[in-house]
């Protein structure tokens, strides 16, 4: 038994054609990987909203922002022998990456973790997110909320911070790890009096995709990084790794559970237990993933074969896993921590 997630009957709770375009002129394409959490008694959603123009034939046209936040359309000819566009997710023109959308922070809130209503948005800001914020993952410490997400520019793929008490108000501490980094989850408790966050850094040459550690004093200046997890040849895992939400503390240690890609693309969720005092040490990990592709919904989309998770609300036994289903419709999964444990290879 190789997927122990119970999927939502109401699933996909969320789909593009649910919420408004941030502007005329742009369609949501896909909403995606929604970071979670609880506020006033409400669940608190934070999804990545990634919109671009209504596409016409013979062209492709994204949006970009300026570092002052104005808007432009670049558009460019199918046949242009300039153009690579084999993933629809990224093109490259002439020799330079862009994405295919821009993606935005959609704050929703809700009464039954169902149906959500709009409540505020972030967009993307200066020089460092020009193609746009996507991916939020949400640590509550103390009544502080950290928000850390994707800061995506023609600089690269970074780990931006903001933070809020109210969920009305936002501060923007600007990244707090440089390219290429993303996934980045911070621990809702200090251990030792440090802060500690998974991030994953990716090497093109020496190294890979792989879960890293590091400790802080603050929640904003970070360090003594290790590698906790590394992607494995051969198994579900073995293209790339990253964390989902924050880590889930159990009397065995704190449960990650984190997403893995083959070389198929397939993004399949697994789980990953570290240390409670000693997080940077392994105690075990998922040889079979927990949750893979395998409702309609997740099969095809935007990019098919793809369950991704980076928010969570845990009550008892009981994980409600929120997931982004092939890049396009979010939707809801409940796991139980003591199956999800059992089903662990200790190391
Ligand atoms: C990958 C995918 C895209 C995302 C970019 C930048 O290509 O996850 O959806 O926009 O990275 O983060």
């Amino acid at each position: 038994m190789s997927d122990i997630a119970k999927r939502s009957a109401q699933n996909p709770i969320l789909k593009p054609q649910d919420l408004k375009p941030s502007r005329e002129g742009l369609k949501i394409e896909c909403l995606l990987n929604p970071g979670i959490t609880e506020f006033e008694g409400r669940t608190i959603m934070v999804v990545r909203v990634a919109e671009r123009p209504e596409q016409k034939p013979g062209t492709i046209s994204f949006p970009i922002l300026s570092p002052s936040g104005s808007m432009e359309i670049v558009t460019i000819k199918s046949d242009d022998p300039d153009l690579v566009a084999d993933d629809p997710r990224v093109i490259t023109y002439k020799g330079r990456d862009y994405l295919t959308t821009l993606s935005h922070l959609r704050v929703l809130e809700s009464d039954d973790g169902i149906t959500f209503r709009d409540r505020a948005t972030l967009t993307g800001q200066g020089a460092l997110e020009t193609f746009g914020i996507e991916d939020c993952r949400v640590s509550k410490l103390g009544d502080t909320y950290h928000l850390t997400f994707t800061s995506v520019s023609e600089n690269g793929v970074a780990v931006g911070l903001r933070t809020t008490k109210d969920w009305r108000t936002f501060e923007n501490h600007g990244l707090i790890f440089p390219p290429h980094n993303k996934d980045c989850a911070i621990f809702e408790e200090k251990i030792g009096g440090k802060y500690f966050a998974l991030h994953r850094p990716s090497s093109v040459d020496l190294g890979g995709n792989y879960i890293w550690i590091a400790e802080s004093p603050d929640g904003l200046h970070w360090g003594k990084h290790k590698c906790v997890a590394r992607s494995r040849d051969g198994m579900w895992d073995s293209a790339r790794v990253g964390a989902g939400a924050a880590p889930i503390r159990t009397p065995k240690g704190w449960l990650e559970i984190y997403h893995g890609a083959n070389s198929e693309h397939r993004y399949a969720l697994g789980g990953l237990l570290l240390d409670l005092e000693n997080p940077s040490k392994v105690l075990a990990r998922s040889n079979e993933p927990i949750m893979v592709p395998q409702a309609p919904y997740e099969l095809t989309g935007f990019f098919g074969h793809v369950v991704f998770t980076n928010g969570h609300i845990v009550r008892g036994d009981d994980v409600h896993l929120y997931y982004g289903a092939a890049d396009e419709v979010v939707c809801k999964a409940t796991l139980s921590i003591n199956q999800i444990l059992e089903s662990l290879t200790w190391v």
